[in-house]
């Protein structure tokens, strides 16, 4: 059964940049639900994918140097460790993964055709579709089977998860390993990040969730790694359960351990998180006004997804925060979704004169404070909202 535990109330689509303001753009209503037999976590409103990704879709997972690198690394350990003949990658996006294997040896699905051009003009087949039971058949009729799936931040983006794993299990070898990264659950309420919730993130999965679902498809988890990026992920390997040529590894039971320990099957959690984001809004909202009436200039960084779900919950407009500087070229000169706050392209003139940061990127604050580290030995502080608001300098 779900239970309902937090409304972040009415919300645009958080990757909706117009480029004239409107008031009058599409919105929904952002509300939490906690199923109580499979323990997972979702927003109950389903936008279709064809309005949430398309040709228009700005993110481009290239953009920070941090995926980069994660990106990068990943894909020497996949080659040395599965050396795989085939390997598919669902949400390639702009091929910060995809483009590190041959381009013989490594196909992408990318719905977004902007994005998707940009791995063919590369050479790398690449399918732009969406990832359902057509689609796979598709595939499988062109290259038979993949011995290594790859998915970051896509599968918790499409709601018929049913029909996900049935595609995946209909092209995946026998013996194939099926690796899929997102943001833990575990970390987003330790981070008190409801940020983590909008639109695009129909689930938050947590080790649990995923768990109880991969078993409907006779599909289990061997090995599980915490990953720092987007402010705390999971990387699960995954295989057939059939499959008996890998053991399932003590991180996983460590990881069930960790998540049991605090609290992710149990609703009170949930309810205690609804409360702590309730406080968060209301301290963030004070901290920023508290810096306005000392008449200090506040700009943003990072124009993230998650940082329009922060404003338009908060109800944060251009009377406190000027601006937002981005270096995604489909961001630039856009408003934030739902706020009459202008993107800039990022350059760092952008950040003369500027008494505080609003870290719309809080998952990629090491890299930017790195960066800015004129701003900082200047006198500049950031302002965050996790784990709960506050101005930092380090
Ligand atoms: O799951 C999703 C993740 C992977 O990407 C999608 N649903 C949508 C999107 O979420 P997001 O917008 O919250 O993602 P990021 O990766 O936190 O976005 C970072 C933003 O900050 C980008 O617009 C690029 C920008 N940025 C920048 O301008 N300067 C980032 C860095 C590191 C910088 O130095
Ligand atoms: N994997 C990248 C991109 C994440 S953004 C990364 O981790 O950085 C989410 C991506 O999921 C987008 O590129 C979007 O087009 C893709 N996506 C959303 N719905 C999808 C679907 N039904 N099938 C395949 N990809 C999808």
């Amino acid at each position: 059964m779900n239970k309902f535990f937090l409304n972040l109330g009415v919300q645009p689509l958080a990757n909706n940049f117009l480029k004239k303001f409107s008031s009058k753009q599409p919105t929904y209503n952002l509300k939490l639900y906690f199923n109580t037999k499979t323990k997972m976590v979702s927003i109950s409103k389903r936008i279709p994918s064809s309005v949430m990704f398309n040709s228009k879709y700005p993110y481009r997972s290239s953009m920070s140097s941090t995926m980069q690198s994660s990106f990068k690394q990943l894909s020497s350990e996949i080659k040395k460790k599965f050396n795989p003949k085939l390997l598919l990658e669902i949400g390639s996006n702009d091929g910060a993964l995809l483009t590190h294997f041959d381009k013989d040896r490594a196909i992408g699905v990318e719905p977004c055709k902007n994005l998707a051009k940009i791995t063919r003009a590369k050479r790398y087949y690449t399918y732009d579709d969406y990832w359902d039971l057509k689609l796979s058949s598709k595939i499988k009729k062109k290259f038979s089977e993949v011995d290594l799936i790859y998915s970051a931040n896509t599968l918790t983006h499409i709601s018929n998860l049913n029909e996900v794993f049935k595609s995946i299990n209909l092209i995946l070898s026998d013996e194939g390993v099926l690796i899929i990264e997102d943001p833990s659950l575990l970390e987003c309420i330790k981070n008190n990040a409801y940020d983590q919730f909008y639109n695009e993130h129909i689930y938050v999965f947590s080790a649990i969730a995923l768990k109880n679902l991969l078993k409907k498809f006779n599909l289990e988890i061997f090995d599980v790694k915490n990953l720092p990026t987007h402010g705390g992920s999971l990387r699960y390997f995954i295989k057939k359960k059939n499959n008996k040529t890998r053991n399932v590894k003590l991180s996983v039971k460590k990881q069930f351990d960790k998540e049991i320990k605090n609290g992710l099957d149990k609703f009170k959690t949930y309810k205690d998180f609804a409360t702590k984001s309730t406080k968060s809004k209301k301290l963030f909202i004070e901290i920023l006004n508290k810096i306005k009436n000392n008449n200090k200039r506040i700009i943003g960084y990072g124009a993230t997804a998650k940082a329009s779900t922060v404003l338009n919950y908060c109800n944060i407009d251009n009377k406190i925060i000027d601006y937002f500087v981005d270096t995604t070229p489909d961001k630039s000169n856009r408003f934030i979704p739902g706020k009459n706050i202008k993107i800039k392209k990022y350059k760092k003139t952008l950040l003369d004169n500027v008494d505080y940061i609003y870290l719309g990127a809080w998952n990629f604050k090491n890299e930017i404070f790195k960066k800015e580290k004129a701003f900082i030995d200047n006198g500049g502080k950031f302002i965050t909202h996790v784990p709960s608001p506050r101005i930092i300098n380090k």
